[in-house]
């Protein structure tokens, strides 16, 4: 009996995929690799079904002899424990990412005369075909929900980009790089809400000015449009009544995490640092405020993300460790944000560091606008989860706008504006008519 081997990638079965296992129990005895939910991870969205649903699904399908992990994106670790005669495998990767794992699968095979074939994918029927469908379906509130937390299960660290208005949701949503030096793809997980950018873009103080309905309205611009997990800037969270019935609010809307941060009074942006007054707010009674937001959720999805400003206010590290203690006792907190304005990132890289060894678990977000020469391999060695891009696309956009209007006022016109304006005819298709794709 000759050995066929196949990798699954799909979170679902469809008639592609039955067709290569067909192919392949045609060949000969059929061991299937399911991708875990880690590798999966690295190139494309996370999968809705977890590993052992999936390794489920598929040892159940006719013609599948015997199913095993397929823990690396190559497959030839594997294959030369298997060392099949045949390995089966839509024709789709012939070009893009995977191109450079179909060479590796064709020079192993060589070593005892295995041969690759390749099944033709029927167009509308692959998994990525069915996701543009299904992409309804992850805008959902119900399927966005959850998705922060199922993607801090599987990847080591996430990355969460400023989304202010569906526009800016858009580039969130689809900006995507495939990268030269592995078979990966690089998106944004995330996106967050910032206040400062959602208050800036209203021409409006970062100080809690812009009130609840409002902020929600922008979210709910976003959700429309996109379907990414959505980390909300919830500043101080105000009251604790409000609190509590903002929470359930967001956690309705399909919202994914809320971070409040310990200061009270007068809100003023933390990268003002010690040069406005910064008041933290006493730590048990913070800890009441996140305890209380805990006591209304309906779901085991929603997070609540204590963020402690400590390095901000200048009280150091050993009062932000304190925090950290008392925020997480009796789980009143689901992960941590640790917030500095200090460039060198020093203070962040100490408490991280301190962090990790009292709580090997629990998720650490942190913010590196100031401290940006940090890369995300840097940040996320030493300890972070969650890395926030808080404000660049705010940032980049007010330059621009500013240089097309000095342009138009310079000339007397707007031709010499172009260069620097998307052509008109992009404006009018950039937004598809139907929503999600
Ligand atoms: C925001 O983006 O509104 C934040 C992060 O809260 S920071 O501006 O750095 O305080
Ligand atoms: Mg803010």
């Amino acid at each position: 009996m000759k050995r066929v081997y196949t990798p699954i990638a799909s979170d679902f079965v469809h008639t592609g995929i039955l067709n290569v296992i067909r192919t392949c129990a045609s060949l000969g005895e059929v061991t299937v690799g399911v991708l875990t939910d880690e590798v999966i991870a690295t190139y494309k969205r996370v999968p809705m079904l977890d590993w052992e649903a999936r390794a489920e699904i598929f040892s159940n399908i006719k013609g599948v002899d015997h199913l095993v992990k397929q823990d690396t994106l190559s497959l030839k670790g594997n294959l030369l424990a298997l060392r099949p005669d045949y390995v089966v495998h839509g024709d789709d990767w012939r070009t893009g990412i995977q191109s450079s794992i179909r060479q590796e699968v064709e020079e192993t095979l060589a070593q005892w005369g295995g041969e690759l074939i390749e099944v033709p994918y029927t167009i509308g029927v692959s998994s990525t075909g069915l996701e543009e469908e299904l992409r309804q379906v992850w805008g959902a509130p119900d399927s966005r929900r959850g998705r922060l937390r199922r993607l801090l299960s599987v990847k080591p660290c996430i990355t969460a980009m400023e989304a202010s208005n569906g526009l800016s949701g858009l580039i969130v949503e689809n900006a995507h790089i495939d990268s030269n030096d592995s078979a990966s793809v690089k998106e944004f997980d995330a996106m967050w809400i910032s206040s400062l950018c959602d208050s800036a873009f209203k021409g409006k103080p970062d100080i809690e000015l812009v009130d609840f309905t409002s902020r929600i309205r922008t979210v709910e611009d976003i959700m429309e449009v996109t379907t990414k997990p959505i980390i909300f800037d919830g500043d101080t969270g105000g009251r604790k009544e409000h609190f509590m019935s903002n929470v359930r609010t967001l956690e309705r809307l399909g919202v994914s995490a809320v971070i409040v941060e310990d200061k009270t009074g007068l809100k003023q942006n933390s990268l003002f640092g010690t040069s406005r007054v910064q008041t933290q707010d006493d730590p048990h009674v913070f800890a009441e405020k996140l305890a209380a937001g805990k006591s209304v959720l309906r779901t085991k999805e929603f997070m609540i993300i204590a963020r402690i400003e400590s390095l901000i206010a200048g009280a150091g590290l050993e009062d932000a460790l304190d925090r950290a203690r008392i925020y997480l006792d009796e789980g009143r907190a689901d992960a941590i944000m640790i917030h500095s304005k200090s460039k060198d990132g020093d203070d962040i890289l100490e408490f991280m560091g301190k962090f990790r060894a009292e709580w090997p678990d629990v998720p650490l977000v942190v913010v590196p606008t100031a401290y940006n020469h940090l890369t995300e391999k840097e940040l996320a060695s030493a300890g972070a989860n969650i890395i926030i891009y808080a404000n660049h696309l705010l940032r980049a956009a007010y330059p621009a706008m500013q240089q097309a209007a000095l342009t138009i006022l310079e000339n007397g016109r707007s031709l010499e504006a172009d260069p620097i304006c998307l052509p008109l005819k992009e404006v009018l298709t950039l937004i598809p008519e139907v929503p999600h794709g």
